[in-house]
Formats: structure tokens, C-alpha cells, sequence
């Protein structure tokens, strides 16, 4: 409620100057989408895909946090009765990330703060991605029990090596020699700031905070209002490509290295095995301080969800579209809210913020190659819409 006792909509759109924007607008809740949201958002960018009056989505976010997830504390209350609204979540959710996976025009997200879970679904999927250097990106779920959905078996495994992430990372087809990064980052929710996310290929572009306002400005101005457009107007309207590519160019930062660089080759070589246990063990074994934390931190997720992540990352890697995987995706998380780890990791982390989940196996060697095979498995017919 605002100040009128007027309900402020969780997420805003409006069209101006040949520009769809979309704001998310629940800063209270680190804009966490809700089923309603993602609803809303998938709506008007459906419209919005043929809808001539939009040449391109700018998607930007009001508060500190561009969007902190999903709404996994309602999807777990969910999980703790017959599922039903978490699935109808989930479903939604990842038809708004293949909507904007499959979107006609350039789709800019501003991600300008806290960028996790849900809310990279929502952006690294996009054409365009601004970081700045409040960005944070994490993909933590294996600490409260689920996995990294929202198409991460998509975009993890296909990050490249630093070296090669000039180039389009997340091209459907091309060079195949991907790196681990993402398979280290999706075990270990492991965060990337600012300049990092660039390095990685999670954002295209880099810009200061203290240039966005202007770029904002120029992006919701259009192409028309541009000052160097003049009277290539239509070209740059017929273009809306070249325009934002070239009007990004022109605040983006150089990034170096990523500072993960140094780990690189054991990331490449330890994150690479096949097996869980393995990659526990040589984590254990390498001669690190580095390693040894990544170690400790894997001693702190949930066994069963890293096992279902490495399954769904490796298969993800194999699939030939988007929409193979997030049917994947669907089948996982369909069975995942109502599992024991992701209820306790819930309560552990956002409900009862003790921190100590107790999973269920409690290690690594406990985890059933047929538990975590089971999630992978086509869904009984009831359980599609
Ligand atoms: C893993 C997650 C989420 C998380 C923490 C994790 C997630 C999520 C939130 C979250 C954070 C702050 C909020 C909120 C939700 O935290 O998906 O509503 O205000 O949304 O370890 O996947």
C-alpha cells in the first residue's frame, strides 16, 4: 500500500517511445516473484512480442535488489500439502524464462543489486544483461534443499572459459569446450560480484552505477529520441538490435580477469568428474586453502540436491533446446517441493534462519543413484495443468 492506501503493483509495465519496460516493485521482499508476478510478466510479454509499438524490454527493479528468487517460503508451504501451488509456480515461472529465452526483440535487464536464484531466470536469459558493481549473483539453492532451476541446466553448463566469454557464451550452437564454472557454482551457490559477473558471461555488458541513470534514460528515450539518431530514425527503429547494442557499447566498462582465474584449472579439472563423491573427495585432497573451503562449503548443502544438481547439469549439457530442459526442470521441481531437504532447508534457512538444516541422507555416500534418477522420470498426466 502506498501512502494513499492504493495497492502498488509488485510489477510494473508501461510502453513509452517504442520501449516496453518492466519494473519489478516489491522491494519489501528483495522482489522475490510470486506466482502472480511471473503470471503478470509472462502476460504482457506475450503482447508485447507482437505488439509493434515495442521495439525492445527494458527490465529494471526498484530497491537495492534486482530480485532475490522465487517465492520458495510459499512454495514450501505448498510442498508440505498436495504440492498443487507450487507446481502451478514452478510452471509459471519457467514459462516466463522460456518466453524471454524465445523473445523476437532485444530484451535489456538492468540487473543493478542481488540477482539470484529466480531472478537470474528472469535476465540471463534475455538478449541484453547490465551488471554493474552491485551485482550479486548466486545460484544457492542446493543450501535450502532444491536445485538450480529457472533454466540453469541451460546456461551452467554452457559457461565458457573466462577467455572465451567475449564471445557469445549461451550460443545455441558453436564451440563446445565448456568450462565447469557453472557446475562449481551451482554446488556451491558460490556468489559473483560485480565485475565477475562479466567475466563469467552472466552479464553482456558492464557498466558504473553512477552511469545507469543516464543509460536508463537513453534506453526508455528510444531510439527516436536518441540525439545522434537525427534522422535515421527508422533505420535505428528498424534496427532496434544495432541501437542497443551500440548505445551499450558506449557505457560499458573493460572487465579483466575474473578474480576465480587462478582456480580455474582445478575448477575445470575437479568440478569436471562425474561423480559427487569424487569431486568431494579431490576437493579434500587438493593441496588449497581454496579448495579446501569450496570443500566446506559443499559439506554444507544438501547431499541429495547436489546430487540432483550434477544429474541435471550433465543432462543439460546433452539436450539440444531450452524447452527440453526446462521440461527437465519441471519434472525435478514437481517432486522436489514436497522432498524432505527442501521443507527443512526452508525452515532451516528463511523460516527459522537457524542456519542447520538436517538432511536427509546427511552425507554424500547416502544419496541412492534411484532417489535422485526418480525426479528425472515423465510426470503422471494429472500432474501437467
Ligand atoms: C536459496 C534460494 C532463495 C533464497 C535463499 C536461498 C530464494 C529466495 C530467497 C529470498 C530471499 C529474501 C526474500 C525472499 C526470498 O532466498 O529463491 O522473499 O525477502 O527467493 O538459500 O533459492
Amino acid at each position: 500500500m502506498d501512502a494513499l492506501g492504493v495497492e502498488e503493483k509488485p510489477v510494473l509495465a508501461q510502453v513509452e517511445n517504442g520501449v516496453g519496460r518492466l519494473t519489478l516493485n516489491r522491494p519489501q521482499a528483495l522482489n522475490a516473484l510470486t506466482t502472480a508476478m511471473c503470471r503478470d510478466m509472462a502476460q504482457t510479454l506475450s503482447q508485447w512480442a507482437t505488439d509493434e509499438r515495442v521495439r525492445y524490454v527494458v527490465l529494471d527493479h526498484n530497491g537495492r535488489a534486482f530480485c532475490a528468487g522465487g517465492d520458495v517460503r510459499a512454495a514450501a508451504r505448498s510442498g508440505r500439502g498436495d504440492g498443487e501451488a507450487a507446481r502451478d509456480f514452478f510452471r509459471t515461472e519457467y514459462r516466463l524464462n522460456t518466453l524471454i529465452k524465445r523473445f523476437p526483440k532485444p530484451f535489456v535487464a538492468l540487473i543493478d543489486g542481488v540477482t539470484m536464484g529466480g531472478g537470474v531466470g528472469i535476465s540471463v536469459h534475455g538478449s541484453h544483461r547490465v551488471s554493474t558493481e552491485n551485482t550479486l549473483f548466486a545460484m544457492p539453492e542446493t543450501g535450502i534443499g532444491l536445485f538450480p532451476d529457472v533454466g540453469g541446466g541451460w546456461f551452467l553448463p554452457r559457461m565458457g572459459a573466462p577467455a572465451e566469454t567475449c564471445e557469445a557464451v549461451f550460443a545455441d550452437e558453436g564451440a563446445q569446450n565448456y568450462s565447469e564454472v557453472g557446475t562449481w557454482l551451482a554446488l556451491t551457490g558460490e556468489r559473483l560480484k560485480g565485475a565477475d559477473v562479466r567475466a563469467a558471461g552472466i552479464s553482456t555488458h558492464h557498466v558504473a552505477a553512477s552511469d545507469l541513470p543516464a543509460l536508463k534514460a537513453e534506453l526508455l528515450a528510444g531510439p527516436e529520441r536518441h540525439p545522434k539518431s537525427g534522422n535515421r530514425f527508422s533505420e535505428s527503429m528498424a534496427r532496434p538490435n544495432e541501437f542497443i547494442d551500440n548505445l551499450l557499447h558506449r557505457y560499458d566498462r573493460p572487465v579483466g580477469e575474473p578474480s576465480y582465474q587462478e582456480h580455474l584449472e582445478a575448477i575445470n579439472r575437479i568440478f569436471g568428474k562425474s561423480r559427487l563423491a569424487d569431486i568431494a573427495i579431490a576437493l579434500k585432497l587438493e593441496d588449497s586453502d581454496w579448495a579446501q573451503h569450496q570443500g566446506e562449503v559443499l559439506a554444507t548443502r544438501s547431499p541429495f540436491s547436489m546430487s540432483v544438481t550434477l544429474r541435471h547439469l550433465r543432462e543439460g549439457r546433452r539436450l539440444e533446446t531450452f524447452e527440453q530442459v526446462m521440461q527437465m526442470e519441471f519434472r525435478i521441481a514437481s517432486r522436489l517441493c514436497q522432498s524432505h531437504d527442501f521443507l527443512e532447508g526452508v525452515r532451516a534457512v528463511l523460516d527459522d534462519k537457524d542456519h542447520s538444516p538436517h538432511w536427509l541422507p546427511q552425507s554424500i555416500g547416502g544419496v541412492s543413484a534411484h532417489s535422485v534418477e526418480a525426479l528425472f522420470a515423465p510426470l503422471p498426466r494429472e500432474l501437467y495443468d
